[in-house]
């Protein structure tokens, strides 16, 4: 069974509600205060089950919106997911200001069927219908209700004059409505909320994306609160699970009414995103003063509303009738994603001014010529041009597919099936679940060449660069990185030292001062035998700074030439090379050694003699036993 959302749109005490009721047996306006006033304050529901004309049959939920200039932003909170509209106007009335406004809100939010209702026939002659018909038709003219294509009904809700013709209207175009994509993710924007006795907390709204089922985890967006669903309803019955495109009830767990709110937005967890700034493609109505940059309005969407600034992007004015790229700075945050659509209102007086379609809810700084083809491409809406857009943006750090999900609100799946053809063509890269332009990649690539070619100009007495050190200065994602060195390393433009990377054949490289240097200290050592002298004299002695000379010892050291035994206690290798060889011989004459016969032995000081056997002990050569050593 299909499900159509039908809502209702006009001036005040032009006969919505009472059509509603007309059509339903329900009556939309549920509130005391609206019962005892005879106005409609806030948006009511009501359904009806109406024969497609195929046979098949129609789920029509209602949404019933207010006509009072005052209560604009209700009906705006109910106009946001609607298929089918209803534009009534009463016969004794016409035209009148909220008829305009509330067009305009539909041809604003893209309402693309409707049916034009002229309502009160029972008090006005036939006459005085034709003039008021004429009039309407002359005010649609060029819409999306021009009678050419839309019908023009005339009702009495209280004689039933017209109402079946209204109703074979109404399914007739309610089944032209294209059926909605429930794998999309799912979106619901609240509202109502309330508490029912025995259930707890109940909240309502259209369901206007993807499917919700019995015992879901939900995200309360903004606020990140995660719910439990532990009922649905929809059009007012129990159901397993609600379908796009359906009046829905969800009854939860994990959430206190006062955690709720009309204008909140239920989703799957983790999966989408709040944000407070967005790029939007506007329009300003005809009838509007024209929009200033920085101008300050209310903002609608969906359910939702706050307050933004307008920051234009084009023209610094933008004049009646004309649109612009802009970006939206919000008050409050809220979940948006590309293709909603919203309604700005004049700050004060409090008017609708016009409207437009969210293109991007993630901005990022970039230049201005690359921000008007982002937004173009954006515009136009071919899906891989759209996700080539997204990852282009985001340079040579890619975008993981999850945030790629989170600024389309497209299922993986969907991504998946969309790019793989801009993969196999080469535009774009798969590293893992990262996304990146291949011209990035390569860009990132020379990046890395040019970071060791400057590394190794400066630090001509260093191996090569830390792995970590020339990632953060080329400020890319751990993925990317790992994957751009590899294929460089396996393309033989780089080498993998461990933790050290650097060019081919590059890496140390001695001037005349420091390899000069370096054999004064090797001499000094090896000349030495184990009488080695104080490191910091030997250093002291050089032709080169402390920090350079510092360098060329721990070259020293990595290259095992000289061996640290302590602090300041450094040998050549040779000279342990010669005690080891001289130790092993002394195990044919005894097989223990003490202090004072290694001192003697070896001819050194106490103060040289201690950390040494220290070091053999390390070794493995020798092992204390008491004060003397077993040599093994
Ligand atoms: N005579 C007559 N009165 C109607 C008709 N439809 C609505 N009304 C009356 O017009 C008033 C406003 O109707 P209502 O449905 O509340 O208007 P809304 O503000 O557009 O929802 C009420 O007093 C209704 O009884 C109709 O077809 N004929
Ligand atoms: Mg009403």
């Amino acid at each position: 069974m299909k499900s159509v959302i039908v809502g209702t749109a006009g001036h005040i005490d032009h006969g919505k509600s009472a059509l509603v009721k007309a059509l339903t047996g329900t009556d939309p306006d549920r509130l005391e205060e609206e019962k005892r006033r005879g106005i409609t304050i806030d948006i009511g529901f009501a359904h009806l089950d109406l024969p497609a004309p195929d046979g098949g049959s129609l789920q029509l939920g209602f949404v019933d919106v207010p006509g009072h200039e005052r209560f604009v932003r209700n009906m705006l909170a109910g106009a946001g997911g609607i298929d089918l509209v209803l534009l009534i106007i009463a016969a004794d009335e016409s035209i009148k200001p909220q008829t305009r406004e509330h067009f305009d809100i539909c041809r604003l939010l893209s309402v693309r069927r409707g049916i034009t209702v002229l309502t009160k026939s029972d008090l006005v002659d036939n006459d005085t219908l034709d003039v008021v018909r004429l009039e309407v038709e002359e005010f649609l003219r060029g819409s999306f209700l021009d009678s050419a294509h839309a019908p023009i009904i005339s009702v009495s809700s209280k004689t039933g004059a017209g109402l079946e013709e209204l109703k074979q209207a109404l399914a007739r175009i309610a089944s032209e409505v294209p059926a909605k994509d429930s794998t999309t993710i799912a979106r619901l924007p609240i509202d109502r909320v309330f508490t029912m006795k025995g259930f707890g907390t109940v909240v309502t709204g259209t369901l206007i994306a993807g499917s919700i089922r019995k015992d879901d985890e939900l995200e309360v967006l903004p606020s990140g609160r995660k719910v439990r669903v532990r009922g649905v309803q929809v059009h007012g019955k129990v159901a397993e699970k609600a379908f796009a495109g359906q009046r829905t009830a969800l009854n939860l767990a994990h959430a206190a009414t006062e955690d709720l709110a009309r204008g909140m937005t239920l989703a799957p967890l983790n999966t989408l995103h709040a944000s407070n700034r967005a790029y939007v493609s506007l329009s300003l109505l005809a009838s509007a003063k024209p929009c200033k940059d920085r101008s300050r309005v209310h903002l609608h969407v969906h359910t939702a509303e706050t307050i933004a600034e307008v920051i234009l992007l084009g023209e610094k004015l933008l004049a009646p009738g004309h649109s612009s790229f802009a970006q939206l700075k919000l008050a409050d945050p809220m979940l948006l994603l590309p293709g909603d659509r919203f309604i700005l209102r004049q700050f004060s007086p409090v008017i609708t001014i016009g409207g437009g379609v969210v293109l991007d809810a993630f901005p990022l700084r970039m230049p201005k010529s690359d921000l008007a083809s982002f937004l173009a491409a954006l515009d136009k809406g071919n899906p891989q041009e759209v996700l080539a857009a997204r990852i282009s943006r985001r340079g040579k750090s890619g975008l993981p597919v999850d945030q790629l999900v989170a600024e389309t609100g497209w299922p993986k799946a969907r991504i998946a099936s969309e790019i793989a053809p801009v993969i196999r063509g080469g535009r774009l890269l798969a590293i893992g679940d990262l996304l990146v332009e291949t011209s990035g990649v390569e860009k990132l690539k020379s990046a890395v060449i040019d970071a060791l070619n400057r590394f190794h100009q400066k630090n001509s007495l260093t191996a090569g660069m830390g792995k970590e050190e020339l990632r953060e200065t080329l400020r890319t994602s751990p993925a990317v990185f790992s994957a751009v060195v590899d294929q460089l390393s396996r393309e033989k433009k780089l080498e993998i030292l461990g933790e050290q990377i650097r060019l081919p054949g590059r890496g140390v490289v001695l001037r005349d001062d420091e390899a000069e240097s370096k054999k004064i200290i090797e001499h000094a050592f090896s000349s030495a035998g184990l009488k080695v002298p104080a490191l910091k004299d030997v250093l002291a002695g050089l032709r080169v700074d402390r920090a350079r000379a510092q360098k060329i010892v721990t070259l020293l050291l990595r290259d095992k030439v000289l061996v640290k035994i302590s602090d300041d206690l450094v040998f050549h290798r040779d000279a342990l090379d010669d005690l080891r060889r001289r130790i092993s011989s002394y195990k044919s004459k005894s097989p223990k050694i003490g202090i004072a016969e290694f001192k003697e032995f070896t001819g050194i000081t106490r103060k040289y003699a201690i950390p040494l056997l220290e070091y053999l002990d390390r070794e493995r050569v020798t092992k204390r036993v008491g004060d003397e050593r077993v040599i093994l």
